[in-house]
């Protein structure tokens, strides 16, 4: 079976539309074709300071969101990023086989560096992404399903597979990324030209999946869409109804085609109380299921430490040969 690896920071609390449409959708599909591991990654979250309380219960509260979403611990290796030191290890060769120059094009770096200052960027937040090639390289992935947002990470880490084989003998395979055509992307509620984010979003532009139902309903209903009045999907004309229906569409299983028939001649309105039902009928069930995960943290913690288990001898095989290609001598 084909490996696939993926990962997801706990700074959230809460994940967002994006996350469970852009990716977290796709680690569920996947587990049933693919040998499938999973991480709730908290070594990437600290890239920004974090209260050290609310990462440990975050941490637990991303791992019952994705048991939530419904990874199968049967069928798939979910475990806690930083049980599986390997990860740091891996990522120092890989900063080694780093450019300053091509991680300094990063855009992600560039956008939150920006944000942050000189002084209030951290280097972790520089050697992010090498930590993602490390994460994705130790399980010999052949691929990570994630947003569009993470394509030039990925197209970095297909550079460093190579660039390794290159020098050291051929040993990863080069990742493909799987990033869905519709869902890659999915935008801002308030601002339909850019992605729905954690960091960036208004709270009035965000779902989280852990609201209160009915604040989710208001949230949809309140997206702006455009003064025409036509249910169309046309990203670039009408980014606001393109998005309603890319939401709509894949929660529902409908076609775009079916809902813009079915919407033909009604106004947005209607659209809008439809979709707050489907997405509201969608994360009620996601709510309690993830409260009673975390109603059970013995049960919970026992899950992530046979992934963590899992992971790691995989993890700790592929250092070991990766350690020996570099040239360390082994420890007698
Ligand atoms: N708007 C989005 N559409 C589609 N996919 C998205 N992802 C994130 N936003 C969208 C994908 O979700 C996965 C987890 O991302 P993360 O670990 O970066 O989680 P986050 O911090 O909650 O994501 P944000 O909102 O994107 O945070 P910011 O903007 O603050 O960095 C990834 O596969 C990501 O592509």
């Amino acid at each position: 079976r084909p490996r696939v690896f993926s990962g997801i920071q706990p700074t959230a609390g809460s994940f967002h539309l994006g996350n469970y449409l852009g990716a977290v959708r796709q680690w569920v599909a996947l587990q049933e074709t693919h040998d499938a591991f999973y991480s709730v990654v908290d070594l990437h979250s600290i890239t920004i300071a974090k209260d050290p309380a609310e990462l440990r219960a975050n941490t637990r509260l991303a791992a019952a969101q994705l048991l939530a979403a419904g990874v199968d611990p049967d069928r798939a290796t979910l475990f806690v990023q930083s049980h599986v030191a390997e990860h740091t290890q891996m990522s120092w060769v890989v900063e080694c086989l780093t450019g300053f120059g091509e991680a300094s094009r990063m855009t992600q770096f560039k956008d939150k560096s920006a944000k942050q200052g000189n002084d209030g960027t951290s280097v972790g937040l520089f050697t992010y992404p090498a930590l993602m090639v490390a994460d994705i390289l130790l399980y010999h992935t052949n691929e990570v399903p994630v947003g569009e947002d993470q394509r030039q990470h990925l197209e970095l880490t297909r550079n460093i597979a190579e660039r390794f084989n290159a020098r050291y003998g051929e040993l990863f395979p080069v990742p493909e990324p799987h990033i869905l055509k519709e869902t890659g992307k999915i935008y801002d509620l308030q601002d339909p030209t850019v992605k729905m984010s954690k960091s960036a979003s208004t709270p009035k532009g965000i779902v989280e999946l852990l609201d209160e139902p009915k604040a989710v309903a208001k949230k949809i209903k309140s997206a702006v869409t455009d003064t025409d009045t036509v249910i169309r999907y046309a990203p670039e004309e009408k980014p606001g109804v393109s998005n309603l229906l890319t939401v709509y569409s894949t929660l529902t299983g409908a076609g775009i085609p079916e809902l813009e028939e079915k919407y033909a001649g009604k106004g947005y309105g209607a659209l809008k109380t439809d979709l707050a039902e489907v997405v509201t009928e969608w994360v009620t069930p996601f709510r309690e299921r993830t409260q009673e995960y975390l109603g059970d943290p013995e049960t919970l913690d026992g899950i992530l430490a046979k992934g963590a288990e899992k992971a790691r001898s995989v993890a700790a095989e592929t250092l070991a040969t990766v350690y020996d290609k570099v040239g360390f001598l082994p420890a007698k």
